[in-house]
């Protein structure tokens, strides 16, 4: 793997770039205005720099102009809450914080755009929730996301032609690396949209001939419903070159209703912030509902019981762990060789946590976790522990447990059951969660009970606390 991220960068033209709102970015006007905040900034290669991913038109801007010139991007989520904050600038140490609002865009004429070769060094900290303690920072090579995103370009036969639409926060893997650098090392466009409105959506995929639209199951849940009814949506989503869907599993229920009101199929892929995508159902296979697909190519992927030993069966049947080794897997987790080595063994396999079935073809089903203390809710993971050490710090909390609870919508949604000392209100423990962690860590729901069911060994047993 060698050359630039973005080598249409490096020859720009006149096609479009970047679109958000009535913005718009040429590859040459992209160029300039990424020289002209790298000047600005004068950062050096392999430096540390924070970005508030603010919904504006910089935002992508900085992200592209960071990866292009190998400056290590540590995206931060804008509604990031103070104990969060406070956690991931200790932890990462970013040399600068840039908020994207206060640049003034420019266009800089002169002098060539400073373009890093794709290698082994750093190219992005991502900050993941685990299933104990606060989030870690997950450490991408440049290697790993042009390996990854030049598998999938060939899984969705991406190309210079397609524009990405989505409607993601850039502080995560699915829209940072898939939506803005994919589009950009693909030569082609994204089109940004600041917040995730149906209709909204449906009319930017009118705006280009050829659309990758990119979403989360809450996104396409809510889709199937406006287009259920409004057969302008229906008609705009069936336009879609692609529809792809990620970050959970999309029920096949969802696929049916889609199918139903638009005509057209979802092709689903799976992976994760430490390894980025993994598997993907390609374009040419066309829809699969229940299936994540098979592996990328190039990417390894295992079973494994519970001994971490690897399992043969292509049966759909026999449950084992996902295990991926390739050059997609992650440098690890910034400052933490212990918990990297809990996760990435010396062959070089990284353990996923998800359980999973692999048909005969390869295929692969996703069909649990192995920990009930990781929540996916509207396509975030969440730990529980993070949001249980949020609650523990009101005075009136004797005791929490949180778990995700199935919802139709979020996928999961947060649910803490709370036995309290004192009076306190449902909202304000909500409140806090949402002004000390990140608003989309809240719980939905908050249960007052007098006790929590523990085992013999005093370990609140979190799966009697959904069962009916
Ligand atoms: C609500 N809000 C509050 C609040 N309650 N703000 C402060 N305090 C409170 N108590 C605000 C929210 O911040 C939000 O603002 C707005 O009110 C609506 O909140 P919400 O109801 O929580 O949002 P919701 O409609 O549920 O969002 C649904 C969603 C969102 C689908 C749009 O969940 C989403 O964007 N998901 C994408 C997640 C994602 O990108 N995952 C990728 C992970 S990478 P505002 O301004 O935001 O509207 C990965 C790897 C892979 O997983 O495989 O891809
Ligand atoms: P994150 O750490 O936020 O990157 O989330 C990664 C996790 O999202 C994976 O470990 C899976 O549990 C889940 N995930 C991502 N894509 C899918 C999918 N298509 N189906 C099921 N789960 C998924």
């Amino acid at each position: 793997m060698s050359g630039p991220l973005f080598s249409r960068l490096a020859a720009p033209d006149d096609r479009p770039a970047l679109r958000f709102g009535r913005d718009v970015l040429t590859y040459r006007q992209l160029a300039r205005a990424c020289r002209a905040y790298l000047a600005g900034l004068g950062a050096s290669p392999g430096e540390r720099v924070a970005v508030w991913t603010h919904p504006c038109a910089m935002t992508p801007v900085v992200l592209a102009a960071h990866a292009a010139a190998g400056i290590v991007s540590v995206p931060l989520d804008p509604k990031l809450g103070d104990a969060a904050r406070a956690h991931v600038l200790a932890d990462a140490a970013p040399a600068r914080v840039i908020d994207p609002r206060a640049l003034e865009p420019a266009l800089d004429p002169s002098g060539a755009l400073p373009l890093a070769e794709v290698g082994e060094a750093p190219l992005l900290v991502l900050y993941t929730s685990g299933t104990t303690g606060p989030p870690k920072g997950a450490v991408i090579s440049g290697k790993n996301v042009a390996f990854d995103l030049d598998a999938l370009a060939a899984a969705w036969e991406w190309s210079a032609l397609d524009t990405v639409v989505h409607a993601l926060p850039l502080f995560h893997v699915h829209g940072l690396v898939l939506g803005l650098y994919g589009a950009l090392r693909a030569g082609g466009a994204l089109h940004w949209l600041e917040r995730f409105e149906p209709a909204r959506l449906a009319r930017a995929l009118g705006e280009d001939a050829s659309t990758l639209l990119f979403s989360v199951p809450t996104m396409v849940h809510r889709l199937a419903t406006e287009a259920e009814e409004d057969v302008e949506i229906a008609r705009a989503l069936g336009a879609a070159r692609l529809w792809i869907s990620g970050s959970a599993g999309l029920p096949v229920r969802e696929h049916r209703r889609v199918e139903a009101a638009t005509g057209r199929g979802i092709l689903e892929r799976y992976g994760l912030t430490e390894t980025l995508i993994d598997c993907a159902v390609r374009a040419t296979d066309g829809p699969r509902p229940g299936s994540v697909g098979r592996p990328l190519d190039g990417v390894a992927l295992r079973l494994v019981d519970d001994e971490r030993r690897p399992l043969d069966a292509r049966d759909d049947v026999t449950i084992g762990e996902v295990a991926i080794r390739g050059d997609n897997v992650f440098c690890g987790y910034l400052g933490r060789p212990g918990a990297t080595a809990e996760v990435l063994d010396a062959d070089g396999w990284f353990y996923t946590g998800d359980l999973a079935t692999r048909a005969a073809d390869g295929a692969i089903r996703i069909v649990g976790r192995r920990s009930t203390d990781l929540i996916k809710t509207g396509g975030y993971k969440v730990g529980a522990g993070e949001v249980e050490a949020a609650l523990l710090e009101d005075p009136a909390v004797a005791e929490v447990a949180v778990v995700g609870a199935p919802d139709d919508d979020l996928g999961e949604r947060i649910v803490a059951f709370v036995v309290a000392r004192g009076e306190v209100a449902a909202e304000a423990l909500v409140e806090r969660v949402a002004s000390s962690l990140t608003p989309h860590k809240r719980p939905r729901e908050v249960r007052f009970v007098d006790a929590l069911p523990k085992n013999a060994m005093g370990k609140v047993q979190k799966r009697r606390l959904l069962a009916p």
